[in-house]
């Protein structure tokens, strides 16, 4: 059954918004009513990526929206977070997508990339042309990247790599990948140091595998990258990257989107049950949204959703002016991941055998966002990064 979606606009949200923030939440709102929400739980069922969506949302500015130039909408942090938001309340893959394509490969290639990159890459990434993927996770090396296995060994005229990624968002429809590896060359400066290459997927050596069984995540294509003896030019090298902080610069990027993510999906959930529980009725022909404890229930998605939104705001105001801080973004991932889980597991209790079902969108937030509490830092993961902060000790 299709409802129109509501949106949340408790405390007068909206009066905190600018008239382009405004526009970029209700273009983005009609581009996911119209071409993802008729879709979207066939390609669930089917386990299909919608890739027949690329070229339009490429024409819609959703990437690398952040960036200047280079055919890139330039929006601010908000507008961006607001992007995040309605793509979620369509699909957490759809989502997933948009975030690696922009924030884990075209923010990298603009912020560690020479000039010669930039300008080979990022317009053609921008009108989704050109498909990119994010290799950091190894198949033993999730919550701790550094310890990674991948090597590039450098030779007279460029690098030779090898090694294994793993659960990459994108991986096997990608046309090029950011790969993260320790440069092998003893005696250099950087001899096992971290650093971004950028591996073009139709060269020699380099293979993807796709994942299959997900319950999880079922419309985005998530593989495997085997890398043998890869050959890849000097040129391929981001020159500007050094150490592990650069992939993690680049997550900063991608939390930061989920945290917003997570509330367009949580906002997708809390609406359906919203509007089964008034039309819903049971005992004396009454509607279950007239029980006190259908209404807690409510009342507490409400609730969260408006401090989600609030905290997602105050740390995309933070980045706009350069102050926002790692834990900041985990503070922000953490707590609009957990909440919308939440709200999932409410709304599907609201909803009854109803909602267990795929004529309602909630049974596929929930399994997505299992994905969602796990990728980009793990829960626990943040959980360590917010206890550092506080107390400056790690506990990792
Ligand atoms: P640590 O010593 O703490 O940090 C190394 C250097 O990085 C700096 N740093 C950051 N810089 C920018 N942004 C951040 N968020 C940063 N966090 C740390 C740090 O200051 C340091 O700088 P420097 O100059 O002193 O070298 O490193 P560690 O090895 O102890 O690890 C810390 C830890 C555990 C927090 C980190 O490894 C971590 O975040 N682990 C989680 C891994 C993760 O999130 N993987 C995500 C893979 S990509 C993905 O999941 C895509 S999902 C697809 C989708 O989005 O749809
Ligand atoms: P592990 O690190 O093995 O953790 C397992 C459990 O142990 C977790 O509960 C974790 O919190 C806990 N744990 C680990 N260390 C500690 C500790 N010190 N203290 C307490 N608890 C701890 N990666 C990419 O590089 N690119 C991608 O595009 C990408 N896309 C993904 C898409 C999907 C659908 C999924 C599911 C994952 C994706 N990932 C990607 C990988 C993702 O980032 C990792 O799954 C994540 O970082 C966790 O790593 P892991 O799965 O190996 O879990």
């Amino acid at each position: 059954m299709a409802f129109k979606f509501q949106g949340v606009d408790f405390l007068q949200f909206d009066s905190l918004l600018t008239p382009d923030e405004l526009l970029v939440r209700s273009s983005t709102r009609s581009f996911i009513d119209d071409n993802v929400l008729p879709i979207i739980e066939q390609c669930n069922r089917d386990g299909r990526f919608p890739r027949e969506l690329v070229l339009p949302m490429g024409s819609m500015g959703f990437f690398g929206a952040t960036l200047q130039g280079y055919g890139c909408a330039g929006m601010n942090n908000v507008e961006y977070g607001l992007l995040n938001q309605e793509l979620e309340r369509g699909d957490s893959g759809i989502r997933s997508f948009v975030s690696v394509h922009s924030s884990l490969v075209m923010y990298p290639i603009h912020a560690f990339g020479s000039q010669q990159q930039r300008d080979h890459w990022l317009p053609a990434m921008a009108t989704g042309e050109k498909i990119g993927c994010f290799g950091l996770t190894e198949p033993d090396f999730g919550s701790n990247p550094s310890d990674m296995r991948t090597r590039a060994r450098r030779t007279a005229d460029g690098y030779v790599l090898n090694g294994e990624k793993m659960w990459i968002t994108s991986g096997s429809i990608a046309d090029v990948a950011v790969i993260w590896a320790k440069v092998d060359d003893p005696g250099a400066d950087d001899h096992g140091r971290i650093r971004g290459f950028l591996v073009e997927t139709d060269r020699p050596g380099f293979a993807a595998h796709d994942v299959h069984g997900k319950w999880s995540l079922r419309a985005s294509v998530t593989s495997g990258l085997s890398m043998q003896d890869v050959r890849i030019p000097a040129d391929n090298l981001l020159p500007g990257s050094s150490g592990l902080r650069s992939p993690l610069m680049c997550l900063s990027q991608a939390r930061y989107g989920i945290s917003w993510g997570a509330i367009g999906a949580a906002m997708a959930c809390y609406d359906t049950a919203l509007q089964y529980a008034v039309d819903r009725k049971q005992f004396r022909n009454q509607p279950i949204a007239s029980h006190q404890l259908v209404q807690e229930k409510l009342a507490w998605m409400v609730t969260e959703i408006t401090k989600a939104q609030l905290l997602s705001l105050q740390v995309g105001r933070l980045k706009d002016q350069g102050k926002a801080e790692p834990q900041h973004i985990s503070m922000a991932k953490k707590n609009n991941v957990w909440m919308a889980l939440e709200c999932a597991r409410m709304s599907r209790d609201i909803l009854g055998a109803a909602g267990i079902t795929d004529d309602y969108p909630i049974m596929r937030h929930m399994m997505n966002l299992e994905s969602v509490k796990t990728y980009e830092g793990t829960d626990s993961i943040h959980t360590l990064i917010l206890g550092q902060s506080v107390t400056g000790i790690s506990a990792f």
